[in-house]
């Protein structure tokens, strides 16, 4: 019997010992055990040395994951088995999760930041009250070009793209509504339409695009555009931002027909397990001081008011990147078109990617 309590003291110490000598060891790395926060954003847009300060000022550690599309992410955190703490849809992906119960709401008691934000982009129909949401960034869709390959292509309409001195010279972003949306736009139709016989015509008008099109890509169309690969291509604002940065030669311009504005904001999605972290990192990303620096380093547009202060005033003043409303007023959000539709925009981009190999 005695011998029996010592074993059982013996162990009981061993684990207590064990526990101790763990929890020891991960707190001189300076995490406990569970202080960790998944993020889960687009790829190329964070700057990753405030990752490590905010790391450091909360000793939370953060996992960082990539995707390269609303439809890609929207998928991972529909199927659970994943814990991201904190995620950066665009409007019609917001909307969409809030329908399928996928976000949590947010206590804006935590957000004392949330004030440096332009009322402007605020209260949007995608989120009102911005219960479920908070601006990150913000931009349009347009076309970035090299004037020394491009002839007398102006591209004030998105026709010039189907011009025949462009052949293998254009690059686009793979994103199923930017390109349908950039179909559909040159015909004049909205880029929310619905109507299947439109949706058919910008299919047929995009197929006569393909002998231009050079590769249809991600993040590196940014490095393809700098070192003049293509002379032309399609991107979100923020890109060309970027990549006329790295080669000044080229510009960036928005068609006549119209084109999207798009808003990219912060959620907290229900695989949360660090709540408290995801309200303090959102916070953290709002400080003036820190939007500067981020819309600094990712080429993007802030909705931050107080840090748009902050940047050099080439970027704050370049109309390109920050249209005013009488410009944004006549672009057109995505919306959600719900599942269905949704799916059959995604399956008329895979039939033009397909007809384009
Ligand atoms: N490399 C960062 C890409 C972010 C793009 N977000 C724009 C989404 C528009 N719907």
């Amino acid at each position: 019997m005695n011998q029996l309590v010592r074993m059982f003291v013996i162990v009981f110490v061993a684990s207590f010992g064990l526990l101790y000598l763990t929890s020891y060891l991960n707190s001189s790395a300076g995490y406990s055990g569970n202080n960790t926060l998944t993020i889960y954003n687009w790829g190329d847009y964070i700057d990753p040395d405030l990752l490590s300060r905010f790391e450091k000022e909360t000793g939370i550690k953060v996992i960082y994951q990539t995707f390269d599309s609303n439809e890609a992410m929207m998928t991972k955190i529909a199927q659970g088995g994943t814990t991201f703490d904190v995620s950066i849809p665009s409007e019609y992906a917001i909307s969409k999760m809030k329908e399928e119960n996928l976000l949590l709401e947010l206590d804006h008691s935590k957000l004392p930041n949330l004030k440096y934000i332009d009322p402007r982009f605020m209260n949007l129909s995608f989120d009102q009250d911005n219960a479920y949401s908070i601006p990150y960034f913000w931009g349009t869709v347009g076309i970035v070009f090299n004037p020394e390959l491009v002839g007398d292509l102006t591209f004030t309409s998105w026709d010039d793209l189907w011009d025949e001195s462009l052949r293998n010279q254009i690059l686009l972003v793979d994103g199923a509504r930017e390109v349908i949306g950039m179909g559909l736009n040159s015909l004049h139709y909205s880029l929310n339409d619905t109507n299947e016989a439109h949706l058919q015509e910008a299919k047929a008008k995009l197929q006569l695009l393909t002998p231009n099109v050079k590769a249809i890509v991600g993040d590196e169309i940014k490095l393809l555009l700098a070192n003049e690969e293509a002379a032309v291509g399609l991107v979100w604002s923020g890109d060309a931002s970027e990549i006329m940065d790295q080669n000044d030669k080229l510009d960036y311009i928005v068609p006549e027909e119209g084109s999207n504005l798009w808003f990219d904001n912060m959620v907290i999605p229900k695989t949360a397990r660090n709540i408290e972290g995801a309200h303090q990192f959102i916070n953290f990303m709002l400080d003036p001081e820190v939007a500067a620096q981020n819309a600094e380093y990712v080429g993007y547009s802030t909705p931050n008011k107080a840090a748009l202060e902050l940047l050099p005033e080439d970027i704050s003043t370049d109309e390109r990147f920050y249209p005013d409303e009488e410009l944004t007023s006549k672009l057109e959000v995505y919306n959600n078109l719900g599942k269905k539709m949704l799916a059959h925009y995604n399956e008329l981009f895979l039939e033009f990617k397909m007809h384009k190999k």
